[in-house]
């Protein structure tokens, strides 16, 4: 981990997105997967939808999962990694720093499907915007495998109009796309144990994975304190949710 946070703060800010190399060693990532392969092989099968996904072409997949850290500790330990809130302290310099939803993004070999292009505040409500989330490369993130696109600067448009997407396990994406001359796709290849962090706001999205190496990832949300829930943007948000999981049951 880089000791100048100010720089990655600054990156932060202007970018809406800034990826950290070798936060975690190969030591702390075995540790990261033995409690995943648990999550996976004795939690996720006992979950009901909305805390985990699976693969549309191959249902024995999990392709995401959400709020691990309520079912096994060691998610919540990792998500208050003291590290991590060094980083996050030099982004939000006022207010407390709240942890949130523990994530797993699986974008299997050959089965993994694309993320619609999104802002997470739209499933999040939160403004002002103080939110992010971190994610944690365990495999290599490539070209070919999936690796999450992030428009530079997207942050500074807020939050942009979002229809439903059909799509289980992330119900919502961007009506019109958004300006790519004025803010670039970047792709966020990384190598294990590198993190990025992306504001709420960052307009993102990920292809498919056709290739035969998976893209694990884990994501940890936070949000500060200032943050405040606009609480009918989220009820809507939910009902939109019941809906789509009543057509898929
Ligand atoms: O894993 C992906 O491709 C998408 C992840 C995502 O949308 C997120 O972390 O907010």
């Amino acid at each position: 981990m880089p000791a100048d946070l100010s720089a990655v703060a600054r990156v932060y800010h202007e970018d809406g997105f800034v990826i950290i190399r070798s936060f975690y060693s190969a030591a702390e990532l075995r540790e990261i997967e033995r409690s995943l392969e648990m999550y996976l092989c004795d939690v996720a099968p006992t979950l009901p939808p909305g805390n985990v996904y699976y693969e549309q072409s191959d249902p024995t997949k999990v392709k995401s999962a959400f709020n691990m850290q309520q079912q096994v500790a060691f998610f919540d330990r990792l998500r208050n990694d003291v590290r991590l809130f060094q980083a996050l302290r030099a982004i939000w310099p006022k207010g407390d720093i709240i942890p949130g939803s523990v994530m797993y993004f699986g974008k299997p070999a050959y089965d993994g499907s694309a993320a619609p292009v999104h802002q997470d505040n739209t499933f999040q409500c939160w403004n002002p915007p103080h939110a992010l989330t971190v994610t944690i490369a365990l495999d290599e993130a490539t070209v070919e495998n999936g690796a999450l696109f992030c428009q530079r600067g997207s942050h500074k448009a807020g939050l942009l109009p979002h229809r439903q997407s059909g799509v289980m396990g992330f119900s919502r994406t961007l009506i019109k796309d958004y300006d790519t001359s004025a803010c670039p796709e970047v792709q966020l290849c990384m190598k294990p144990g590198d993190i990025s962090l992306h504001h709420v706001n960052t307009i993102h999205r990920s292809d498919p994975n056709r290739s035969a190496h998976s893209r694990r990832t884990i994501g940890l949300g936070y949000q500060s304190s200032e943050a405040r829930r606009d609480e009918a943007a989220w009820a809507a948000y939910h009902a939109d949710l019941e809906k789509l999981h009543k057509q898929h049951v």
